[in-house]
Protein backbone atom coordinates (compact mmCIF):
# COMPACT_ATOMS: atom_id res chain seq x y z
CA UNK A 1 0.00 0.00 0.00
CA UNK A 2 1.49 3.15 -0.67
CA UNK A 3 1.12 6.39 1.76
CA UNK A 4 -1.04 8.03 -0.92
CA UNK A 5 -3.84 5.54 -0.67
CA UNK A 6 -3.31 4.76 3.12
CA UNK A 7 -3.96 8.77 3.18
CA UNK A 8 -7.13 7.99 1.30
CA UNK A 9 -8.25 5.31 3.14
CA UNK A 10 -8.40 7.35 6.14
CA UNK A 11 -10.00 10.48 4.68
CA UNK A 12 -12.85 8.29 3.78
CA UNK A 13 -13.24 6.99 7.26
CA UNK A 14 -13.09 9.93 8.74
CA UNK A 15 -15.60 11.27 6.50
CA UNK A 16 -17.88 8.09 6.96
CA UNK A 17 -17.75 9.25 10.60
CA UNK A 18 -18.67 12.72 10.42
CA UNK A 19 -21.99 11.92 8.09
CA UNK A 20 -22.77 9.16 10.59
CA UNK A 21 -22.88 11.60 13.76
CA UNK A 22 -25.62 13.42 12.21
CA UNK A 23 -28.13 10.86 12.87
CA UNK A 24 -26.86 10.08 16.42
CA UNK A 25 -28.75 11.70 18.90
CA UNK A 26 -27.81 9.72 21.97
CA UNK A 27 -24.97 9.05 24.30
CA UNK A 28 -25.91 5.32 23.78
CA UNK A 29 -25.49 6.03 19.55
CA UNK A 30 -22.43 7.86 20.68
CA UNK A 31 -20.52 4.88 22.47
CA UNK A 32 -21.78 2.36 19.67
CA UNK A 33 -19.85 4.59 17.12
CA UNK A 34 -16.96 5.32 19.87
CA UNK A 35 -16.38 1.21 19.40
CA UNK A 36 -16.92 0.55 16.00
CA UNK A 37 -14.10 2.99 14.72
CA UNK A 38 -11.78 2.69 17.85
CA UNK A 39 -12.61 -0.46 19.82
CA UNK A 40 -10.31 -3.34 19.39
CA UNK A 41 -11.96 -4.61 16.11
CA UNK A 42 -12.95 -1.01 15.15
CA UNK A 43 -12.29 0.31 11.64
CA UNK A 44 -9.72 2.94 12.29
CA UNK A 45 -8.11 0.53 14.77
CA UNK A 46 -7.80 -2.42 11.66
CA UNK A 47 -6.88 0.24 9.29
CA UNK A 48 -3.89 1.29 12.08
CA UNK A 49 -2.11 -1.98 11.93
CA UNK A 50 -2.07 -1.82 7.97
CA UNK A 51 0.59 0.80 8.72
CA UNK A 52 3.00 -2.36 8.75
CA UNK A 53 2.41 -2.90 5.15
CA UNK A 54 3.95 0.46 4.43
CA UNK A 55 7.28 0.87 2.13
CA UNK A 56 10.24 1.62 5.14
CA UNK A 57 10.62 5.39 4.32
CA UNK A 58 7.17 6.48 3.89
CA UNK A 59 6.65 4.79 6.88
CA UNK A 60 6.95 7.95 9.19
CA UNK A 61 4.97 10.25 6.51
CA UNK A 62 1.74 7.56 6.88
CA UNK A 63 2.67 7.57 11.02
CA UNK A 64 2.06 11.43 11.16
CA UNK A 65 -1.46 11.23 8.76
CA UNK A 66 -2.35 8.18 11.18
CA UNK A 67 -1.94 10.28 14.19
CA UNK A 68 -3.52 13.46 12.54
CA UNK A 69 -6.70 11.11 11.72
CA UNK A 70 -7.08 9.76 15.41
CA UNK A 71 -7.33 13.02 16.80
CA UNK A 72 -9.82 13.84 14.17
CA UNK A 73 -11.93 11.63 15.21
CA UNK A 74 -11.13 12.28 19.15
CA UNK A 75 -12.38 15.58 18.36
CA UNK A 76 -15.16 14.75 16.09
CA UNK A 77 -17.01 12.23 18.92
CA UNK A 78 -16.22 14.61 21.67
CA UNK A 79 -17.70 17.51 20.36
CA UNK A 80 -20.40 14.91 19.49
CA UNK A 81 -20.98 14.16 22.63
CA UNK A 82 -20.99 18.10 24.14
CA UNK A 83 -24.09 18.77 21.69
CA UNK A 84 -25.75 15.67 22.36
CA UNK A 85 -24.88 16.55 26.36
CA UNK A 86 -26.28 20.54 26.04
CA UNK A 87 -29.36 19.28 24.43
CA UNK A 88 -30.67 16.96 26.91
CA UNK A 89 -29.47 18.99 29.33
CA UNK A 90 -32.40 21.52 27.95
CA UNK A 91 -34.66 19.23 28.41
CA UNK A 92 -37.69 21.14 31.04
CA UNK A 93 -38.93 18.15 32.81
CA UNK A 94 -41.45 20.61 34.50
CA UNK A 95 -43.35 21.15 30.74
CA UNK A 96 -46.61 19.42 31.64
CA UNK A 97 -46.63 16.42 28.71
CA UNK A 98 -49.29 16.42 26.28
CA UNK A 99 -51.85 14.00 27.38
CA UNK A 100 -53.19 11.67 24.72
CA UNK A 101 -56.78 12.23 23.69
CA UNK A 102 -59.11 9.90 25.50
CA UNK A 103 -62.62 9.21 24.08
CA UNK A 104 -65.67 8.36 25.67
CA UNK A 105 -69.25 7.17 24.85
CA UNK A 106 -71.59 9.26 22.54
CA UNK A 107 -74.00 11.30 24.88
CA UNK A 108 -76.76 9.29 23.23
CA UNK A 109 -75.34 5.94 24.28
CA UNK A 110 -74.58 7.45 27.52
CA UNK A 111 -78.12 8.56 27.14
CA UNK A 112 -79.65 4.89 25.84
CA UNK A 113 -77.46 3.20 28.85
CA UNK A 114 -79.09 5.49 31.48
CA UNK A 115 -82.56 4.92 30.57
CA UNK A 116 -81.51 0.99 30.13
CA UNK A 117 -80.53 0.99 33.57
CA UNK A 118 -83.68 3.11 35.21
CA UNK A 119 -85.95 0.37 33.46
CA UNK A 120 -83.96 -2.47 34.50
CA UNK A 121 -84.76 -1.36 38.01
CA UNK A 122 -88.42 -2.59 38.40
CA UNK A 123 -88.44 -5.44 35.98
CA UNK A 124 -87.52 -4.43 32.29
CA UNK A 125 -85.63 -6.92 30.02
CA UNK A 126 -83.78 -4.82 27.38
CA UNK A 127 -83.80 -6.18 24.08
CA UNK A 128 -82.95 -5.61 20.39
CA UNK A 129 -84.83 -5.81 17.12
CA UNK A 130 -84.33 -5.28 13.74
CA UNK A 131 -83.78 -2.15 12.17
CA UNK A 132 -84.33 -3.22 8.66
CA UNK A 133 -88.25 -4.59 9.31
CA UNK A 134 -91.14 -6.46 7.37
CA UNK A 135 -93.75 -4.06 6.70
CA UNK A 136 -95.91 -6.94 9.15
CA UNK A 137 -94.17 -5.51 12.44
CA UNK A 138 -93.56 -1.54 11.27
CA UNK A 139 -97.44 -1.02 10.51
CA UNK A 140 -99.65 -4.09 9.64
CA UNK A 141 -99.73 -6.24 12.61
CA UNK A 142 -99.86 -2.62 14.54
CA UNK A 143 -103.42 -2.48 13.21
CA UNK A 144 -102.27 -0.40 10.14
CA UNK A 145 -103.99 -2.05 7.66
CA UNK A 146 -102.19 -1.60 4.07
CA UNK A 147 -103.48 1.61 2.47
CA UNK A 148 -104.21 3.11 5.38
CA UNK A 149 -103.67 6.82 5.79
CA UNK A 150 -102.43 6.74 9.59
CA UNK A 151 -99.05 5.26 7.61
CA UNK A 152 -98.67 8.50 6.15
CA UNK A 153 -97.23 10.00 9.62
CA UNK A 154 -94.30 7.67 9.28
CA UNK A 155 -92.54 9.20 6.51
CA UNK A 156 -90.74 5.75 5.70
CA UNK A 157 -87.91 4.50 3.23
CA UNK A 158 -88.54 1.52 1.49
CA UNK A 159 -85.98 -1.08 1.33
CA UNK A 160 -85.20 -2.07 -2.43
CA UNK A 161 -85.66 -5.95 -1.70
CA UNK A 162 -88.08 -8.52 -2.32
CA UNK A 163 -91.36 -8.86 -0.96
CA UNK A 164 -92.72 -11.53 1.36
CA UNK A 165 -95.87 -13.03 0.82
CA UNK A 166 -96.99 -12.69 4.73
CA UNK A 167 -94.83 -9.71 5.94
CA UNK A 168 -95.00 -7.54 2.48
CA UNK A 169 -91.99 -4.91 2.28
CA UNK A 170 -88.75 -4.24 3.54
CA UNK A 171 -88.76 -0.52 5.13
CA UNK A 172 -86.56 1.05 7.75
CA UNK A 173 -88.17 0.83 11.07
CA UNK A 174 -89.93 4.21 11.60
CA UNK A 175 -90.32 3.77 15.28
CA UNK A 176 -89.38 1.14 17.76
CA UNK A 177 -93.29 -0.38 17.75
CA UNK A 178 -91.84 -2.88 15.53
CA UNK A 179 -90.33 -4.63 18.90
CA UNK A 180 -94.12 -5.09 20.24
CA UNK A 181 -95.14 -8.29 18.01
CA UNK A 182 -91.75 -9.78 18.13
CA UNK A 183 -91.50 -9.24 21.79
CA UNK A 184 -94.69 -11.44 21.97
CA UNK A 185 -93.42 -14.09 19.85
CA UNK A 186 -89.95 -13.74 21.34
CA UNK A 187 -92.08 -14.79 24.76
CA UNK A 188 -94.24 -17.13 22.47
CA UNK A 189 -97.31 -15.01 23.34
CA UNK A 190 -97.04 -16.10 27.33
CA UNK A 191 -97.13 -12.72 29.31
CA UNK A 192 -95.85 -11.25 31.37
CA UNK A 193 -93.86 -9.34 29.38
CA UNK A 194 -91.77 -6.02 30.72
CA UNK A 195 -89.72 -4.53 27.25
CA UNK A 196 -87.66 -2.01 26.90
CA UNK A 197 -86.50 -1.93 23.29
CA UNK A 198 -84.15 0.81 22.14
CA UNK A 199 -82.92 1.17 18.72
CA UNK A 200 -82.80 2.94 15.78
CA UNK A 201 -85.62 4.87 13.80
CA UNK A 202 -85.56 6.17 10.50
CA UNK A 203 -87.58 8.98 8.54
CA UNK A 204 -87.58 11.41 5.95
CA UNK A 205 -87.42 14.47 8.29
CA UNK A 206 -84.75 16.92 8.77
CA UNK A 207 -84.91 19.88 11.36
CA UNK A 208 -84.00 21.47 14.03
CA UNK A 209 -86.30 18.77 16.00
CA UNK A 210 -85.78 15.78 13.72
CA UNK A 211 -83.26 13.95 11.97
CA UNK A 212 -83.21 11.06 9.37
CA UNK A 213 -81.72 8.86 12.12
CA UNK A 214 -82.65 8.74 15.50
CA UNK A 215 -83.59 7.10 18.37
CA UNK A 216 -86.55 5.78 20.14
CA UNK A 217 -86.59 3.58 23.34
CA UNK A 218 -89.74 1.76 23.84
CA UNK A 219 -91.56 0.28 26.81
CA UNK A 220 -93.92 -3.14 26.13
CA UNK A 221 -95.90 -4.35 29.69
CA UNK A 222 -98.34 -7.19 28.77
CA UNK A 223 -100.09 -8.68 31.52
CA UNK A 224 -103.18 -9.81 33.64
CA UNK A 225 -104.83 -6.38 34.97
CA UNK A 226 -102.97 -3.96 33.68
CA UNK A 227 -104.14 -0.23 33.73
CA UNK A 228 -103.60 3.11 32.84
CA UNK A 229 -102.94 3.55 36.03
CA UNK A 230 -99.54 1.84 35.99
CA UNK A 231 -98.20 3.56 32.87
CA UNK A 232 -99.43 6.29 34.92
CA UNK A 233 -97.05 5.36 37.72
CA UNK A 234 -94.03 4.29 35.30
CA UNK A 235 -93.86 7.89 33.59
CA UNK A 236 -93.90 9.37 36.83
CA UNK A 237 -91.16 6.87 37.90
CA UNK A 238 -88.96 7.52 34.56
CA UNK A 239 -89.65 11.70 35.08
CA UNK A 240 -88.34 11.35 38.82
CA UNK A 241 -84.96 9.29 37.89
CA UNK A 242 -84.20 10.60 34.37
CA UNK A 243 -84.75 14.55 35.03
CA UNK A 244 -84.15 14.99 39.01
CA UNK A 245 -86.85 15.00 42.30
CA UNK A 246 -89.99 16.87 41.78
CA UNK A 247 -90.54 16.38 38.09
CA UNK A 248 -94.21 15.45 36.93
CA UNK A 249 -95.16 13.62 33.95
CA UNK A 250 -98.56 14.67 32.12
CA UNK A 251 -100.79 12.54 29.86
CA UNK A 252 -103.13 14.35 27.08
CA UNK A 253 -105.45 12.22 24.67
CA UNK A 254 -104.14 11.82 21.32
CA UNK A 255 -104.55 9.24 18.84
CA UNK A 256 -102.52 6.36 17.33
CA UNK A 257 -103.74 3.13 15.33
CA UNK A 258 -101.59 0.37 18.09
CA UNK A 259 -102.95 2.05 21.52
CA UNK A 260 -106.65 2.76 22.75
CA UNK A 261 -106.67 5.33 24.73
CA UNK A 262 -103.97 6.78 23.15
CA UNK A 263 -101.86 9.40 24.69
CA UNK A 264 -98.90 12.25 24.51
CA UNK A 265 -96.47 12.29 27.31
CA UNK A 266 -95.17 15.34 28.59
CA UNK A 267 -92.34 16.15 31.74
CA UNK A 268 -92.63 18.79 33.50
CA UNK A 269 -89.91 21.79 32.69
CA UNK A 270 -86.92 21.82 35.36
CA UNK A 271 -86.23 25.45 34.05
CA UNK A 272 -90.07 26.68 35.97
CA UNK A 273 -91.03 23.96 37.70
CA UNK A 274 -94.02 23.27 35.40
CA UNK A 275 -95.55 26.47 36.10
CA UNK A 276 -94.17 28.23 32.33
CA UNK A 277 -93.15 31.70 34.39
CA UNK A 278 -89.65 32.08 35.74
CA UNK A 279 -91.23 34.28 38.79
CA UNK A 280 -94.05 34.25 41.02
CA UNK A 281 -96.23 37.10 39.87
CA UNK A 282 -96.05 34.70 36.56
CA UNK A 283 -94.79 37.80 34.30
CA UNK A 284 -92.15 36.26 32.97
CA UNK A 285 -92.12 33.57 30.30
CA UNK A 286 -90.35 30.67 30.36
CA UNK A 287 -88.98 30.22 27.13
CA UNK A 288 -87.26 26.98 27.17
CA UNK A 289 -91.07 25.57 27.27
CA UNK A 290 -94.28 25.55 26.38
CA UNK A 291 -96.40 26.76 29.43
CA UNK A 292 -94.25 24.48 31.59
CA UNK A 293 -94.17 21.14 30.10
CA UNK A 294 -92.45 19.33 27.21
CA UNK A 295 -93.64 16.90 25.25
CA UNK A 296 -91.80 13.18 24.66
CA UNK A 297 -93.81 10.92 22.73
CA UNK A 298 -96.24 8.69 22.66
CA UNK A 299 -98.13 6.25 25.38
CA UNK A 300 -100.93 4.26 25.52
CA UNK A 301 -103.10 0.69 26.19
CA UNK A 302 -101.88 -1.84 23.53
CA UNK A 303 -104.74 -2.09 21.19
CA UNK A 304 -106.49 -5.77 21.41
CA UNK A 305 -105.54 -6.66 17.59
CA UNK A 306 -101.77 -6.12 18.56
CA UNK A 307 -102.63 -8.51 21.42
CA UNK A 308 -104.13 -10.84 18.69
CA UNK A 309 -101.43 -10.17 16.21
CA UNK A 310 -98.72 -11.24 19.13
CA UNK A 311 -101.24 -14.46 19.66
CA UNK A 312 -102.11 -13.24 23.36
CA UNK A 313 -106.02 -12.97 24.06
CA UNK A 314 -106.95 -9.86 24.47
CA UNK A 315 -109.61 -10.95 26.61
CA UNK A 316 -107.09 -12.46 29.38
CA UNK A 317 -104.75 -9.53 28.91
CA UNK A 318 -103.83 -5.69 29.05
CA UNK A 319 -101.13 -4.08 28.71
CA UNK A 320 -99.72 -0.77 27.38
CA UNK A 321 -96.99 0.72 25.59
CA UNK A 322 -94.68 3.81 25.32
CA UNK A 323 -92.27 5.14 22.65
CA UNK A 324 -90.02 7.81 22.88
CA UNK A 325 -87.30 10.00 21.22
CA UNK A 326 -84.13 9.34 22.95
CA UNK A 327 -82.32 12.44 21.57
CA UNK A 328 -85.23 14.43 22.48
CA UNK A 329 -85.61 13.19 26.45
CA UNK A 330 -81.93 13.58 26.68
CA UNK A 331 -81.81 17.47 25.07
CA UNK A 332 -84.22 18.27 27.71
CA UNK A 333 -81.87 17.60 30.44
CA UNK A 334 -80.74 20.26 33.02
CA UNK A 335 -78.15 22.10 31.48
CA UNK A 336 -78.12 20.63 28.28
CA UNK A 337 -80.23 23.61 26.19
CA UNK A 338 -79.93 22.01 23.24
CA UNK A 339 -81.68 24.00 20.27
CA UNK A 340 -80.66 22.15 17.58
CA UNK A 341 -80.37 17.98 17.64
CA UNK A 342 -78.58 17.84 14.37
CA UNK A 343 -75.61 19.21 15.89
CA UNK A 344 -75.73 15.35 18.44
CA UNK A 345 -74.52 13.84 15.08
CA UNK A 346 -72.73 16.70 13.17
CA UNK A 347 -68.96 14.62 14.63
CA UNK A 348 -68.12 18.40 16.09
CA UNK A 349 -65.78 17.05 18.37
CA UNK A 350 -65.82 20.72 20.28
CA UNK A 351 -69.28 19.85 20.80
CA UNK A 352 -68.92 16.43 21.65
CA UNK A 353 -65.68 16.98 24.40
CA UNK A 354 -68.69 18.69 26.71
CA UNK A 355 -70.03 15.45 27.68
C1 LIG B 1 -94.31 6.96 17.62
O1 LIG B 1 -93.33 6.75 16.96
C2 LIG B 1 -95.05 5.85 18.32
N1 LIG B 1 -94.55 4.61 17.90
C3 LIG B 1 -94.90 6.03 19.84
C4 LIG B 1 -95.78 5.12 20.62
C5 LIG B 1 -95.26 3.91 21.08
C6 LIG B 1 -97.09 5.46 20.93
C7 LIG B 1 -96.08 3.06 21.82
C8 LIG B 1 -97.88 4.62 21.64
C9 LIG B 1 -97.37 3.42 22.12
P1 LIG B 1 -94.20 9.56 17.28
O2 LIG B 1 -94.23 9.54 15.80
O3 LIG B 1 -94.95 10.67 17.93
O4 LIG B 1 -94.76 8.20 17.90
O5 LIG B 1 -92.69 9.59 17.78
C10 LIG B 1 -92.37 9.50 19.15
C11 LIG B 1 -91.19 10.41 19.47
O6 LIG B 1 -90.07 10.05 18.68
C12 LIG B 1 -91.40 11.87 19.16
O7 LIG B 1 -92.12 12.51 20.17
C13 LIG B 1 -89.98 12.37 19.11
O8 LIG B 1 -89.46 12.52 20.41
C14 LIG B 1 -89.27 11.20 18.45
N2 LIG B 1 -89.11 11.42 17.01
C15 LIG B 1 -89.99 11.17 16.02
N3 LIG B 1 -89.48 11.49 14.81
C16 LIG B 1 -88.23 11.97 15.04
C17 LIG B 1 -87.17 12.48 14.21
N4 LIG B 1 -87.27 12.51 12.88
N5 LIG B 1 -86.02 12.88 14.79
C18 LIG B 1 -85.88 12.83 16.14
N6 LIG B 1 -86.83 12.35 16.99
C19 LIG B 1 -87.99 11.93 16.45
Amino acid sequence: MTTAEYSHALHTLVEDLTTALKTATSLEKLETLRTEYLGKKGSFTQLGKQIKDIAGSDKKEAGQILNKAKQQIEDLLAAAQETIATKQAWIDLTIPGKKPEVGHMHPVSQAMEEITHIFEQIGFTRVRYPEVDWDWYVFEALNMPKSHPARDEWETFFVDAPTDDQKGKMVLTTHTSNGQVREMERLHSKPPIRMINIARCYRRQQDATHTQMFHQFEGLVVDKGITIQHLKGTLDYFAEQFYGPGTKSRIRPFHFQFTEPSFEVDFSCHICHGTGYLDDKEEQKCRFCKSGWHEVGGAGMVHPNVLKAGGIDPDEYTGFAFGWGVERTYTLKEGLNLDDIRLLYSGDLRFLHQF
